[in-house]
């Protein structure tokens, strides 16, 4: 519930700059049940994982199912939870589904799961951050991060603590311990970065006024790119796009101008090529913000704002860190709008469908 008195947002910003505390408490539960070690033991090998959610939900999933796929080797995809139910892909009856939740009560995410374990006699993996919810039920295994859950409407940390959980377990699985010793130290670092990061953003969206905002990535990427889209239309009501960066190049480069703001979350492995975009669509005239681990001549020639996050972790330890941004420009944007982003206009917390 949203308290009346606070002020507009409270929830969200202060939810947004626990991220860090949130995480390391995360990493300390697991750490201390092992729980994602036993859960790891009890779930199939040489299966196609399939991780499914609604709305931020689908967009964890996208960037978990692409960090699955390079932690693990193991096949990955992600789909909405409606799809599972509406037009079942004939795949899903030797797969390892992963519903992704963070109330636990969505109803699309709670009917697949029911299909999936009732019809298809599939073992589903849950993770949620609400407490004796109807997906705890259904599902064979649950994740409970209780410490992320959110009073807001929109998702910040509960995104990103859910995701640095499943890449830790995709970590045990592959046997990457190197990764795991790395996602330890992400809380400190990226503590160490915030007041930065967060000045910048505020700055940004104090300063500026946009007609458009497009969101680009590849790899896990893609997904934070989605879900940086996703905050900054459901808490500043604007218009706002997505696309993979270098599909932004077929067709859609024809909306640039100085009043679209262009976000590029440039990877390591990809580097090149996405830089060679942002270079274009400055010389087209659009407004940059390059979002990168480190910056160099080219990304600061060619960006007009630029946020560094400075991580010495290896690439897709980075993505969750990777929304950030996109979370503070929904918030401030929304704020100079009027808005409150604890309750964004025409959403609820937790979507139920009526059943007929
Ligand atoms: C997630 C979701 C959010 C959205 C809104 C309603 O549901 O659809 O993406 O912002 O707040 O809920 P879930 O993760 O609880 O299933």
């Amino acid at each position: 519930m949203v308290d009346m008195n606070a002020a507009a947002g409270a929830h969200t910003i202060a939810e947004i700059l626990s991220e860090p505390a949130t995480w390391k408490s995360c990493f300390k539960t697991m750490e201390q049940s092992g729980e994602l070690q036993s859960l790891n033991e009890k779930l199939p090998r040489t299966i196609e994982w399939v991780f499914i959610g609604c709305g931020s939900s689908f967009y964890l999933a996208q960037a978990a199912a692409a960090s699955w796929s390079i932690l693990t080797g193991e096949k990955s995809r992600a789909l909405p939870a409606s799809e599972i139910t509406l037009f079942p892909p004939s795949f899903l009856a030797t797969c390892q589904p992963v519903l992704i939740t963070r109330s636990g009560y969505t109803s699309e995410a709670l009917q697949a799961a029911e299909y999936l374990e009732s019809k298809l006699h599939l073992k589903t993996l849950a993770i949620t951050c609400g407490t004796d919810t109807p997906i705890e039920k259904i599902a064979s295994h649950c994740i409970k991060l209780t410490v992320a859950d959110e009073k807001s409407t929109v998702m910040t940390r509960s995104f990103t603590s859910m995701l640095i959980t499943l890449q830790s377990l995709a970590a045990i699985r592959g046997k990457r311990g190197e990764f795991l010793a790395a996602l330890g130290k992400l809380p400190d670092q990226v503590a160490g970065r915030l007041n930065t990061i967060h000045g910048t953003i505020k700055s940004l969206a104090e300063s500026r006024d946009f007609a458009d905002y497009v969101f680009l990535g590849q790899g896990p990427f893609f997904g934070i790119a989605q879900e940086s889209m996703l905050k900054v239309k459901e808490m500043s009501c604007s218009y706002a796009q997505c696309f993979h960066t270098l599909e932004f190049r077929h067709g859609p480069k024809s909306i640039v101008s100085p009043e679209t703001l262009i976000t590029f979350i440039i990877s390591e492995t990809g580097f090149a090529a996405e830089v060679q975009v942002l270079e274009e669509i400055k010389k087209l005239g659009g407004t940059t913000l390059a979002i990168s681990n480190v910056s160099d001549s080219t990304i600061r020639g060619a960006a007009d704002y630029s946020v560094e996050l400075s991580l010495d972790v290896p690439e897709t330890a980075r993505t969750a860190a990777s929304v950030i941004p996109g979370q503070l420009l929904g918030f401030y944007t929304g704020i100079k709008k009027g808005l409150n982003p604890d309750e964004p206009r025409n959403l609820s917390r937790v979507v139920m469908l009526e059943s007929k």
